[in-house]
């Protein structure tokens, strides 16, 4: 419950809009910015929760012309043109421009907090029953995998459709060039890398598009006796030790467009190409996304020639970095496990596994955008919270 309002005026020449709360804080709104939010039905659609008013008709630079405490938990304001606005206590409370209460918002809506991790990591384990039927339990399964960046599912069927299930739960899977879901399995003429029996070194999923997946799931379904065992490293755990270590090398792979490609035939065919960097990074530096498969990088790179070597130097010591005995985290997974990943984080491989006329290993893959990830845990987190 958010405070009741004290009392309410106009400073700055009736450009800014002060509310004092009855604990004594007060909140600062500009007045561009109440007009433009202004929530009768006139402005603002309801079913829709959107804003009806058009830009052209702000005025940016407007004034308050009056401004009164309507009861305790609501403020009113006129305007020049003799609109009328009102605004809720609680829901300006949450909307306050302060440092704390912006971080605060920013914390509920997007989870950005990361818990970094290394060959100490405990993996997150939860039953894939629990998740299916219960909210409680699916909100803590995909605030673990925000938070840590990988949770198993156990206890899946061995065979094919779980992933289906497991995307209704969500809403719906990301369909690639490689079909909705897919299946990891040693094949003749394979179209990737993946679906051979050689070894995987560490890499994000797909690159190649220009909005990789970011969320993976990897179903086993069938699991060799001997190698084929799952490796997995914190992506932004070592773009930290890099940047400290060798803040060059850090350098070159954040600002280095790379060429990818994936020419082939799947669920249709393809020619796709793109450019990434293999470290993205926001304005402040900190990585956001990991863009690296070793094998769609493609033969074609167009920077200039000088700057080639530095950049496969930096990429080795990257490379090395993930692999270093601190960092890598391995695990064999077992029939009816689904491993479950931030694909934009956590970098994955897997080691090779012999070759034979049967299929002696079988995974089932998908992929989901994390809009839809992050949808899901914001209603199960409403629902099970019984709040915003
Ligand atoms: C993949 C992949 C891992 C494995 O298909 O992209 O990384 O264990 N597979 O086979
Ligand atoms: N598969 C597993 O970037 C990649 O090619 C990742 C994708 C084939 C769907 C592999
Ligand atoms: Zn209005
Ligand atoms: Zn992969």
């Amino acid at each position: 419950m958010s405070p009741g309002i004290r009392k309410v005026e106009a400073l700055d020449a009736g450009h800014l809009v002060r509310v004092e709360w009855e604990d004594g804080s007060d909140s600062r709104y500009p007045c561009v910015w109440l007009r433009d939010n202004c929530q009768c039905p006139h402005c603002f659609l309801h079913s829709a929760r959107a804003r009806k008013l058009l830009f052209e008709d702000l005025d940016v630079n407007i004034v308050v012309k009056e401004v009164a405490l309507a009861d305790r938990k609501k403020i009113s304001i006129m305007w020049p043109d003799e609109h009328a606005s009102e605004y809720e206590a609680e829901w300006l409370k949450k909307r306050c421009f302060s440092e704390e209460a912006r971080a605060e918002m920013r914390e509920a809506l997007f989870l950005p907090e990361h818990q970094y991790w290394g060959s100490d990591l405990q993996l997150p384990k939860m039953p894939f029953e629990e998740i299916m039927y219960n909210d409680e339990s699916a909100y803590r399964w995909l605030c673990t995998l925000k938070k840590v960046g990988i949770v198993i599912l156990t206890g899946a069927a061995a065979r094919q459709g779980e992933l289906i299930k497991l995307g209704h739960r969500i809403g719906f899977l990301r369909l690639t060039f490689y079909g909705p879901t897919w299946q990891v399995q040693d094949k003749a003429d394979a179209n990737n890398v993946a679906y051979t029996t050689g070894k995987l070194c560490f890499h994000t999923d797909y690159p190649v598009l220009q909005h990789p997946p970011g969320v993976q799931f990897l179903h086993c379904i069938k699991q060799t006796a001997t190698g084929g065992e799952t490796e997995v490293v914190d992506g932004f755990h070592a773009c930290n030790k890099l940047k400290k270590q060798n803040p060059q090398a850090y350098q070159i792979l954040s600002s280095t467009a790379v060429d990818y490609t994936d020419v082939g035939r799947d669920y249709c065919d393809f020619a796709v190409q793109c450019k990434q960097r293999i470290i993205d990074v926001d304005a402040r530096g900190q990585a956001v996304r990991i863009n690296y498969n070793n094998a769609t990088r493609d033969t074609v790179f167009d920077i200039p020639a000088e700057k080639v070597r530095p950049f496969y130097a930096a990429l080795k010591e990257f490379n090395d970095l993930l692999n270093s005995a601190e960092l890598k985290f391995t695990h064999k997974l077992k029939p009816g496990d689904i491993m479950t990943f931030d694909n934009w984080r956590v970098l994955h491989g897997r080691q090779s596994y012999p070759s034979g006329s049967e299929v002696t290993r079988h995974l089932e893959g998908a992929y989901a955008d994390w809009d839809v990830v992050m949808s899901r845990l914001r209603l199960l987190r409403k629902r099970v919270l019984n709040r915003d």
